[in-house]
Parts: structure tokens; sequence; C-alpha cells
């Protein structure tokens, strides 16, 4: 018994087939950001970038300086989570370290950055 579908979207017993959609979406992505300030030294940020944020010597001090000059700048993308969490150990590691460094996360595709 062979019963050729006459449509693309029906089967062999003409029941009505929907193609599946896609269930899975990419996560929403976060930026986290260091803010300049006038006291925390430039090498104390180099480092904190090497050390939380895997940066090489080269890259972190290119970054530490777009934050000296320009305000601020982006460490890192990550998931929620992951950003939120670098962000609390680097601002605890700051104060730990009694300097006034600030570390923020946002949406990527945020407005002002
Ligand atoms: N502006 C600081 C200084 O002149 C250096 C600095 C860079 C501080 C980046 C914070 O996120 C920062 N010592």
């Amino acid at each position: 018994m062979s019963v050729k579908s006459h449509n693309s979207n029906t089967n062999q017993d003409d029941l009505a087939i929907q193609e599946a959609s896609p269930k899975l979406k990419l996560p929403r992505m976060y930026q986290v950001l260091l803010l300049n300030d006038d006291f925390t030294p430039m090498e104390f940020v180099v480092e904190l970038l090497e050390t939380f944020f895997f940066h090489s010597r080269s890259q972190a001090t290119d970054i530490m300086l777009k934050i000296h000059n320009e305000g601020k700048g982006i460490c890192g993308i990550y998931t929620q989570d992951v950003a939120a969490t670098k962000v609390d150990l680097v601002n605890r590691y700051s104060r730990d370290h009694q300097h006034p460094l600030r570390c923020i996360f946002e949406p990527c595709n945020h407005e002002e950055s």
C-alpha cells in the first residue's frame, strides 16, 4: 500500500504536519565594565584585568588606558550569572585593597554604551 502524499505538509494518511520551530534561543549577554576614578593605581587595574578577565599584559594595558581616557571600558562579555559573579569578585577585591575602583554590568546593546 503506497499512497503518495500530494502535499509536502501532509503525511501518507493526509494528516497535517506542522514543521517544528526551533525552541532554543541564545542567552542574553552582558558586558562587564570598569569605571575610571582618580585614585586607583594603573598597575592595580592592569593586574586585575589579567587576573579576573584573563587578558594579556598588553591587552590589559590597552583596556586600562581606554578607561583612564574615556571614563569606562569593557572587560568582557558573559551570561548574566557569570557577569554578576565577576562584578562581585572585582568590587570585593578592590574594596579589600582600599581602592575605590567600580565594576558594573549591563545588557549588551545598551543605548549608552
Ligand atoms: N585614572 C586612574 C589613575 O590615573 C587609573 C584608572 C584606570 C583607574 C582605570 C580606574 O578603571 C580605572 N591612577
